[in-house]
């Protein structure tokens, strides 16, 4: 590893790649948090070395998990801001960093409050006496069952243990923690329990310009055992999860983890002829979807893309600032 930034910022490149620190919100905020700390290190008094620099290292950011789009969004946010105040003339390097700064505050006070509102707005669609299913540990989820609990409403939840990494259990103690009675189950125990679920509610990693939500991987699983049960299924999801890529035809890549997260090393060396496979995430269709709890409102999936669009602008030399134009 080079050592061009501070050891922090190092830390946590590999604490997002090995999921020390996960889930999507919380990555866009550490890689934000990371890039002003790269940026902070920067000892130069030339500007176009300066930004070359802080590309580099939202470029070593980006690279660390490929599938949720929160990543990148945050990057694009802080950077693409950082750029455009370099080319209309900023020409002092203590200024953009100052302003590097202000903007990776603003994003990260713009993902905490969407989690407010997502919270709000989601838990009026929980009713009193609901039992809810959720599928790995979102941030996103959590606080709309909490918010619908705290507000008094009786419910109860299921929670999948989500092999390989057990962030169920994670999600699991949270609610607990909060109060709610929480039952844990394995994962292909969904369809089995699902005729005692009011609603499921899921978080996102990416959500793709079709209306699909890309999740941790039994999502589409626990999307068809509802959709077979008619069970609401609804996703908590902030717009930054929203992956613009998509909308100039690219596709969201599904991470593919280290086989030895679902089984030890020395179980597989004398095993030749086994292939363990990994994928971290799966694609859940837009008809699987009622709802899409945003903080700009309870969306439908259909509609959900254009509203970003429209409200966010999205442009194509703005995808991608990390690169050189
Ligand atoms: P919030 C997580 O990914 C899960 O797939 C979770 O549903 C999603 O991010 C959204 O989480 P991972 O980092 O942003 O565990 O809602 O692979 O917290």
């Amino acid at each position: 590893m080079d050592n061009e930034f501070p050891v922090k910022f190092y830390e946590i490149v590999e604490g997002i790649k090995d999921m020390r620190i996960r889930g999507a919100g919380r990555i866009a905020r550490a890689a934000v948090n990371a890039l002003v700390i790269a940026s902070d290190s920067i000892e130069t008094g030339d500007v176009d070395e300066y930004i070359r620099r802080v590309k580099n290292a939202a470029k070593i950011l980006v690279d660390t998990r490929p599938t949720a789009v929160s990543l990148p969004n945050g990057l694009r946010y802080v950077l693409n801001k950082v750029l455009s105040d370099y080319r209309s003339g900023v020409s002092s390097v203590d200024q953009l960093k100052d302003n590097l700064k202000k903007y990776a505050d603003d994003f990260i006070k713009i993902s905490n409050e969407a989690i407010k509102r997502i919270a709000e707005y989601g838990a009026g669609r929980i009713e009193d006496g609901d039992v809810i299913m959720t599928h790995c540990n979102s941030s996103a989820a959590i606080s709309v069952i909490i918010s619908a609990y705290k507000a008094g409403k009786d419910i109860e939840v299921y929670a999948t243990e989500t092999r390989p990494r057990f962030q169920g259990r994670l999600t699991a103690k949270m609610l607990s923690d909060a109060g709610i009675d929480v039952t844990l189950i394995v994962d292909s125990a969904v369809r089995y329990f699902m005729n005692k679920v009011d609603k499921v509610v899921v978080g996102a990693d990416a959500i793709a310009a079709n209306g699909a939500v890309v999740n941790k991987i039994g999502t589409s699983m626990v999307a068809l055992a509802a959709h077979e049960a008619r069970v609401p299924f609804m996703v908590a999801a902030e717009t930054y999860k929203f992956s613009p890529d998509t909308l100039f035809g690219k596709l969201i890549v599904i991470e593919e983890r280290p086989y030895t997260e679902v089984v030890p090393e020395k179980w597989l060396s004398d095993k030749p002829k086994i292939r363990v496979r990994n994928p971290a995430f799966d694609v859940t269709p837009p008809e699987y979807i009622d709802l899409i709890i945003t903080e700009i409102g309870v969306l439908n999936p259909a509609v959900f893309p254009f509203i970003i669009r429209d409200r966010f602008g999205v442009f194509y030399s703005e995808l991608e600032p990390w690169e050189d134009s």
